[in-house]
């Protein structure tokens, strides 16, 4: 797969491209990464990239030309691919797994990051697939949106994940939150590890990690809980831990 972003703050995807599973993925090829700079596609004597908004008001607006051809050398950067074309933006869509693992099967993606108040609308219209947000608090610019859309991609990408970090296993692929996790010594400041992890019954401490988890889940994020019916086993679970938290009030 490759991965384009459009940034005004290249070096930002250092982080992307430096650490962990997706510096991994990027290093050994299993992703293609290039980042294209408005800034470089500018004609003017004062490399402008932005302009004050017609109708007044504060702040500035990304001009269309040096997005356009930005965009325009990031396609040529990956000819041959099946393109989709995200602007991450407030105005977007909220991020969700589901649209991530859809993500994963493109091509090519590349990525709008914004600075300033926002883009020319007719950009938008002209280039951009979709826009997506990634959540209801304000940033100050595209890129981490862009890293977090990268990064949670990346990570489904066959060969980006080692055995024992499959992405089959991830809290969110399950639809629950996770289970909690404990590790060396057996004893912290009093806490102990819960009998049953130490007990070696697999079926038990199975059944024991699915309860933890919809318990976190109908406590934390009931929202989580309205979308689908769950298959015999988990919905027994759920009712059952359900049942035990109304008797507690
Ligand atoms: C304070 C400026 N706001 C005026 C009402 C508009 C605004 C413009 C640009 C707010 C934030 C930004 C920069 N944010 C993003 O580019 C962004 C973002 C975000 O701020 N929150 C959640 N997801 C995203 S995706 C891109």
């Amino acid at each position: 797969m490759k991965i384009a972003a459009v940034s005004l703050f290249p070096d930002m995807f250092d982080a992307l491209t430096e650490f962990g599973v997706s510096g991994r993925a990027i290093k050994s090829g299993t992703v293609d990464f290039a980042v294209f700079n408005p800034r470089d596609y500018t004609q003017d004597k004062h490399q402008s990239v932005d302009g004050r908004p017609y109708g007044g008001g504060p702040g500035m607006v990304m001009m269309v030309a040096p997005l356009q051809r930005a965009v325009a050398d990031a396609r040529r950067w990956m000819t041959g691919c099946r393109v989709k074309v995200i602007y991450l933006s407030p105005q977007g869509r909220a991020l969700h797994q589901s649209a991530v693992q859809e993500f994963a099967h493109c091509e090519g993606i590349i990525l709008i990051a914004g600075r300033y108040e926002g883009i020319d609308e007719r950009f938008i219209a002209l280039e951009v697939d979709e826009e997506w947000s990634i959540g209801d608090y304000v940033l100050s610019g595209g890129e981490l949106a862009a890293m977090a859309l990268a990064d949670a991609t990346i990570r489904l990408i066959p060969g980006s994940l080692g055995h024992n970090e499959s992405a089959q296993q991830d809290s969110f692929s399950s639809g629950l939150l996770d289970c909690p996790h404990y590790t060396r010594p057996e004893c912290v400041s009093g806490q102990r590890v819960p009998e049953v992890l130490l007990s070696g019954d697999h079926q038990r401490i199975r059944r024991w990690r699915l309860r933890q988890s919809l318990l976190r889940t109908q406590l934390r994020r009931p929202d989580l809980l309205a979308v689908l019916p769950f298959e015999e086993e988990r919905q027994a679970e759920l009712d059952d831990v359900r049942k035990e938290l109304s008797d507690d009030d």
